[in-house]
């Protein structure tokens, strides 16, 4: 009988921890609106980085790049944008669009700049990062189920 009453608890509760799980990865969260603002970015790219390397708007934003290439010819193209720019040494070149696509995109060089230059890349995030909170709070819910395990 209380093998039974055990079995059945721990089944419970590993229901329970499978919902919430389930919660976490496919709750929709609604996406607060902001109004689009202008937003400008100085970018410099030096061989083989950009400095920043994540740029982060939000959807609907009007985003100037301003490139600037400190030692040789750089350039700058965002995957999934079909925007490019290329600045030559010394020389700020400016690349403006509509952040109309939600989502994280790559960018990279499009100049080849030397050996590490398909190492040269940045990130370009548009709106809130879902996946990676998701990911966090199943991280969580993983150590709490863990924890709770070693105690039994
Ligand atoms: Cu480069």
């Amino acid at each position: 009988m209380s093998v039974f009453r055990n079995n059945w608890s721990t089944i419970s509760r590993w229901a329970a921890m499978a919902l919430v799980a389930l919660l976490i990865l496919f709750f929709p969260v609604p996406q607060t609106s902001v109004t689009p603002v202008e937003r400008t970015f100085r970018v410099q790219a030096s061989q083989f980085a950009y400095n920043p390397a994540v740029l982060s708007v939000n959807p609907g934003d009007r985003v100037t790049i301003e490139l600037l290439a400190t030692d040789v010819v750089h350039g700058l193209a965002i995957d999934g944008y079909d925007v490019e720019t290329i600045s030559d040494p010394g020389q700020t070149a400016r690349l403006s669009f509509t952040a109309d696509r939600q989502g994280t995109f790559r960018f990279r060089c499009s100049v080849t700049c030397g050996n590490m230059h398909p190492f040269m890349i940045g990130k370009f995030q548009v709106g809130r990062n879902d996946l990676f909170w998701r990911g966090v709070l199943l991280t969580g819910l993983a150590l709490f189920a863990a924890i709770r395990g070693s105690r039994k």
